[in-house]
């Protein structure tokens, strides 16, 4: 028997930072549990970490770089590999410009110490403003709602589940997503400690969700009305003087403007479109004004939808109004070990927004980025500034943008392309050269960006559990490298310096925390339960919360021009998605574990919506949206709402030339062939997922 030890480490899969206890030998895994003893997530893991094992095993991965001739994928070595990257950026550079090279970022980055620490020299050494990201098929209205009111792009407001009395949730799964942009191991748990200590949560969602089956009340909503009941709500509080604005009163500014925009949206007027009744808007609006504390927090669905930015607006609205934000038990912000938010402020950086337009569709640009729904335009339509090279960093935007087929037809086209990405999929195959990294356990993790948005502050930092081999490159040795062979510049420190030298500015000035200090802790350090910081830590220019930003308020009159068109209805559904628990966006479904029992990748429908079709349960349908067609079998489910389906995004692995040999048998269907790139929030440039109309027709 080969000697066995055990590692302990944070899960980098998703946002909920759980520590895990893993068994193993120099080189096998032998088991993954919860760890019991790390200082926040107590035990508590989900399946997806177990599938670390089979991720770190899989056949399939890839671990030299590949280059495509006309005989198929070659290995080649690395040096080659950086050089001929470098050559042909520098090239088509010089031919088009610096802008002829697009850049996209996936959501694993955020979960990557080395593409954290390592990404932005990169990105500078490119020097084009053809940058993209999943943020803003995501969190993006969170960002924006954040600078316009406290005036730093990352100060995202907090729930304090642990101590609230009632929370509304909207648009969030958190009993399978556990949790974002709320980084909380054991949401589910947090939920029910809520109850058990005599409070209340409740969910708003067109599908009656594994969150909604735990609540205390679920209303049903129709996709993309959230912000007409978070006007109806907030017009309720003013209306019957609820609101109270507690000790925020002399930091706040804007209240008379936001009182006469819902004046206009009593829920008498709007109840029939969101599909919640007058009498339980109301309801809703007196339990949270009357709680003692209270907590509204919206995700993925309400950020990605046609008034995603609205909507986080107007939660913070609802948060503040009712003295809940900054305070115990409403939404706080954190102090992470490494406070990104105080050192950028420091050096004069907030974030920005609308600096500049994106050249086809003149789409505001975020914090250097423009929204990725246009980046196949932008590659398709020729002209001054024509993205003719790409580069994508652990990301999969065949499947995760609107309207993939789209994008595949402008990858196809490309003059050059290179994927930083540890399997061959749906994006990397369009690569010229992909370049594989290191797996999650073979390189060390700290969580920069999770700390930043926890329900309690505390802080880890893990080594690597297995040594790379020598054939191998982690993420920031592949990003340094290539910096390189760009600009001639490396960053000469390795990401342990430059994590210790992040740690020497913690604001834990008592703590004498270091990465030596933290290497003894492997279950964590405890910093303490979220507490109250402003008006000390708001950005805003004059020191104020605005509560009514321009953009937004001006935002109002497009949600009023849209309620007077209204839509046309005929025998046609709106599209949704759902995350599942053994899915982790697109890119687990080769993972063992994850890929037994039945088929996943189904169209849920409304019984009565099936009767009124003729369907029978698991028969194939065609769901066809004005963009494409796809067929699948159909689930049968009062979960559902009535006039809405819905089908888990990340599938559709039938793709031709991919190297993923599970995930291709269990390949599904992707809901994004059916999205619509032209469906955003013209406000943020956030992709709307919950405005696609599809019809159905048994095949
Ligand atoms: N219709 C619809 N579309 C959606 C969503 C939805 O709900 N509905 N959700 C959206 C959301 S929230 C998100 S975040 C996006 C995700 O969008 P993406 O980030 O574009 O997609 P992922 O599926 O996360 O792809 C991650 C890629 O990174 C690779 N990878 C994994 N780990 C590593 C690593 O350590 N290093 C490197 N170099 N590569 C790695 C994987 O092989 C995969 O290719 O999808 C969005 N798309
Ligand atoms: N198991 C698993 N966990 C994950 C992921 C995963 O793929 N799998 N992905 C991770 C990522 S990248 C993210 S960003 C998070 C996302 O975390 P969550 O936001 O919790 O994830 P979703 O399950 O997409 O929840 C969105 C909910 O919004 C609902 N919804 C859709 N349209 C509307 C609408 O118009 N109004 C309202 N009120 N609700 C609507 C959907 O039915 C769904 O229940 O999850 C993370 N965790
Ligand atoms: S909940 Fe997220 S962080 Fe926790 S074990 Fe599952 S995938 Fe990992
Ligand atoms: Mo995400």
């Amino acid at each position: 028997m080969k000697d066995v030890q055990t590692h302990y480490r944070t899960c980098n899969l998703c946002e909920a930072m759980c520590g895990l206890e893993i068994e193993h030998t120099e080189t096998d895994i032998i088991s993954i549990k919860g760890d019991k003893k790390d200082v926040f997530s107590k035990g508590h893991i989900c399946p997806k970490a177990v599938a670390l094992k089979d991720l770190f095993h899989d056949q399939d991965r890839l671990k030299t770089p590949l280059k495509k001739t006309a005989k198929g994928w070659k290995e080649i070595s690395w040096k080659e590999a950086f050089d001929e990257v470098a050559a042909n950026i520098k090239k088509i550079q010089k031919k088009y410009g610096r802008n002829a090279v697009g850049l996209y970022r996936g959501n694993p980055n955020v979960h990557n110490l080395g593409l954290m620490l390592y990404g932005s020299a990169f990105s500078k050494s490119l020097g084009t403003q053809q940058k993209y990201s999943a943020t803003s098929v995501d969190q993006l209205p969170h960002h924006i709602a954040s600078l316009q009111m406290f005036g730093h792009q990352m100060m995202i407001p907090v729930p304090d589940i642990d101590r609230t009395n009632y929370m509304l949730i909207i648009g969030g799964n958190p009993a399978v997503s556990n949790g974002s942009m709320m980084t909380a191991p054991n949401f589910s748990g947090r939920l029910k400690a809520l109850q058990k200590r005599g409070g209340k949560f409740v969910v708003i969602d067109p599908r009656h969700t594994e969150t909604a089956k735990l609540a205390d009340a679920h209303y049903f909503i129709n996709p993309g009305k959230d912000a007409l009941l978070l006007l109806a709500i907030i017009h309720v509080i003013f209306d019957q003087q609820w609101d109270n604005l507690n000790a925020l009163v002399p930091h706040t500014k804007g209240l008379d403007i936001i009182k006469a925009i819902a004046l206009d949206f009593s829920p008498e007027k709007v109840a029939h479109e969101i599909g919640i009744s007058k009498n339980e808007i109301k309801t809703i609006a007196k339990e949270f004004a009357e709680a003692r504390t209270a907590v509204c927090y919206g995700r993925l669905g309400v950020s990605t939808q046609e008034f995603g930015g609205t909507c986080q607006w107007l939660i913070n609205v609802l948060n503040i109004i009712t003295g809940n934000l900054d305070n115990e038990g409403g939404a706080l912000f954190t102090l992470p070990a490494i406070d990104l938010v105080g050192m950028s402020a420091a050096t004069g950086k907030t974030g920005s927004f609308n600096r500049r337009q994106s050249r086809v569709n003149k789409l505001p640009e975020f914090s250097g980025e423009f929204p990725v729904a246009t980046l196949a335009d932008e590659i398709l339509t020729d002209g001054e500034g024509q993205i003719k090279a790409m580069i994508t960093i652990a990301g999969n935007p065949v499947l995760s943008t609107p309207n993939g087929a789209q994008l595949e037809k402008a990858f196809e086209g490309l003059e050059f392309m290179v994927a930083i990405d540890i399997y061959l999929n749906e994006t990397s195959k369009f690569a010229h050269i992909i370049l594989p990294s290191t797996n999650g356990l073979e390189t060390a993790h700290y969580d920069l960006i999770f700390h930043q948005l926890a329900v309690r502050n505390t802080t880890k930092y893990n080594e690597a559990l297995f040594r790379r081999t020598h054939e191998q490159r982690h993420d920031w040795e592949i990003l340094n490298a290539l910096t390189e062979g760009l600009s001639g510049q490396k960053n000469p420190a390795a990401p342990e310096h430059m994590l210790d030298y992040l740690l020497q500015h913690t604001p834990y000035t008592t703590k004498n925390l270091s990465v030596e200090t933290l290497k003894k802790h492997p279950h964590g350090i405890d910093l303490g339960p979220l507490q109250s910081c402003l008006p000390k830590r708001l950005f805003t220019e004059d020191k104020k919360i605005n509560l009514a930003p321009e953009i937004f308020a001006n935002d109002i009159q497009r949600l009023k021009e849209k309620r007077l068109t209204g839509e046309k209805r005929n025998l046609s559904f709106t599209l949704i998605g759902r995350r599942q628990l053994r899915n982790n966006n697109s890119w687990m479904h080769n993972a063992e574990l994850l890929m037994t029992g039945r088929e996943r990748c189904t169209l849920l429908i409304h019984p009565e919506d099936a009767t009124k079709l003729n369907l029978q349960n698991h028969q194939n349908v065609a769901v066809i949206s004005h963009i494409n067609r796809v067929e699948i079998p159909i689930e049968i489910s009062a979960e559902i709402m009535p006039g809405v389906v819905s089908i888990p995004h990340g599938f559709g692995h039938h793709r031709k030339g991919t190297k993923m040999s599970l995930a291709e048998k269990k390949a599904g269907v992707s809901i994004n062939d059916l999205t619509d790139s032209n469906e955003i929030d013209t406000l943020t440039g956030n992709a709307d997922f919950s405005r696609t109309v599809v019809t159905i027709q048994a095949t």
